[in-house]
């Protein structure tokens, strides 16, 4: 097993990352930036290294700096969590060259997932079931480009192939509006991606967000953890995740589990990883893939019983994969509600001091926080501070325990997004299951 590990990252994963390792035998290093002193995973650390100033260009996305408290602290692999360099295909590169282990896939997998083109094209060739589109990037000819869409069928959405996660997509109704979003999405992912790459989808008008968990040891063993349902999102950020997905068949999870799996060993991924699908009239359609764990892995790990994060570590250590497909068995349901510190009506970040704050608790609750009282929530970083999870035997239960947790749980002193939630898990429509991704904006009323 690994001897010491720096975690490259803050909040709650840093300290989900360290509980891992502790569990492991694995000795910790935090390493943080200036406003970050007072994390509870730094206390908690074997050690710790400040590596910068509060900004995150200046610390979590500093590459050097977090590479040398490797160096200093004789660590021997670097866990990248989700968000700053999890998918910095030269970070992970760079660590490697440095002689240190990655605790992620491979550089050139990072690479292949991070064009959204290269992916599409090495997945459907591994047999997973993808968007009618182009097949590869758009050219100039705007004729061609038409035909294209035509035989796709309006509307069609051009993507940036450097973006993903909802930025650089246009959608496209008809030819009279087709050559100018080609030419607006181009000029865009030019300047937010420094790729103007895009390609062309038939736009799915109320799909589901499902997305397929897999572990892969790289050694040709790999593994999925069923699904998750992540349509209830606002402004592509997800609020609510759930596992399984409400009407997925056992059947249908086999058959697009054994999809990515197939695709994994195609590709000799290595690490744990999410297949994103979007799910309509009964239909798997392959958008992107996510080299890193991922904010709501807990629900996974709820209904398979497996430490995702654990699997990480032994993955990277070299191991081969400790289960086998026949291990995983889904059992019950989990729901996690993600606690925002933010205003409840604009959505605006609303960092500051947590003045007390009690826990929920009972049978089938779990949360993964890194907040205390008297801790302040500092302004720099994303406003995520915790996640609630709720599991049950069935998707009732866990209903019926995470209202209960919503209504016992108290943070005061900042804003959160708690009442949203409870609103959200009390809906009629969300009870029923299976709302489509626009089903919370469109209920939010924007
Ligand atoms: C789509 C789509 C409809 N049709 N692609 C948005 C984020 C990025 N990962 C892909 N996205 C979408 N791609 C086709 N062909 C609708 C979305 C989309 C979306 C997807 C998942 C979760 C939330 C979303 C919100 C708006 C649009």
């Amino acid at each position: 097993m690994l001897s010491k590990v720096v975690i490259a990252n803050r909040g709650e994963i840093a300290l989900r990352i360290l509980r891992a390792c502790r569990e492991l035998g694995i000795k910790t290093v935090a390493v943080h930036s200036e406003a970050d002193r007072d994390l509870k995973h730094v206390r908690l650390a074997d050690e710790s290294v400040c590596i910068g100033p509060a900004s995150s260009e200046l610390s979590y996305l500093n590459i050097p700096a977090i590479i040398s408290a490797a160096e200093v602290t004789d660590a021997v692999a670097i866990h990248p969590g989700y968000g700053f360099l999890s998918e910095n295909a030269d970070f992970a590169e760079r660590v490697e060259d440095s002689g240190f282990i990655f605790i992620g896939p491979s550089p050139e997998s990072i690479r292949i997932m991070g064009d959204k083109v290269a992916a599409i094209e090495a997945m459907k060739s591994a047999g997973v079931p993808c968007v009618p589109g182009s097949d590869g990037p758009l050219g100039d000819d705007n004729d061609e480009n038409q035909r294209l869409a035509n035989k796709i069928g309006y509307p069609i959405i051009i993507k940036a192939a450097g973006g993903g996660g909802g930025r650089g997509m246009r959608v496209v109704n008809s030819d009279a509006t087709l050559s100018n979003s080609i030419m607006l999405t181009k000029q865009e992912a030019g300047t937010f991606f420094g790729n103007n790459m895009v390609y062309m989808e038939k736009y799915l008008e109320t799909p589901r967000h499902v997305e397929i968990q897999v572990l892969a040891d790289g050694q040709g063993n790999a593994i999925h953890l069923g699904e998750r349902d992540c349509s209830m999102q606002r402004r592509h950020q997800k609020v609510v995740e759930e596992a399984p997905a409400p009407g997925i068949t056992p059947r249908q999870r086999k058959k697009i589990g054994q999809r990515c799996v197939d695709a994994c060993n195609k590709i000799k991924y290595r690490g744990a990883g999410t297949f994103e699908f979007l799910y309509q009239d009964g239909e798997f359609y392959f958008i992107e893939m996510n080299t890193r764990i991922q904010v709501e892995h807990p629900v996974t790990e709820m209904v398979t019983g497996v430490d995702i994060i654990k699997e990480q570590l032994y993955i990277a250590s070299g191991e081969k994969l400790r289960y086998r497909q026949s291990d995983i068995e889904i059992r019950g349901h989990a729901i996690e509600c993600r606690i925002n510190a933010e205003h409840p009506r604009t959505f605006m970040p609303s960092p500051g001091t947590i003045e007390r704050y009690h826990p929920p608790g009972g049978p089938g609750i779990r949360i993964d926080t890194h907040i205390y009282g008297g801790y302040t929530v500092p302004p720099h970083y994303d406003s995520m501070i915790g996640k609630l999870i709720a599991y049950g035997c069935n998707r009732d239960v866990a209903i019926a325990r995470m209202l209960g947790a919503l209504d016992e749980i108290s943070i005061t002193g900042i804003n959160t997004n708690i009442e949203l939630h409870k609103e959200i898990i009390s809906d009629a429509n969300f009870q029923a299951g299976g709302v489509n991704i626009h089903y919370l904006e469109k209920k939010l009323g924007l």
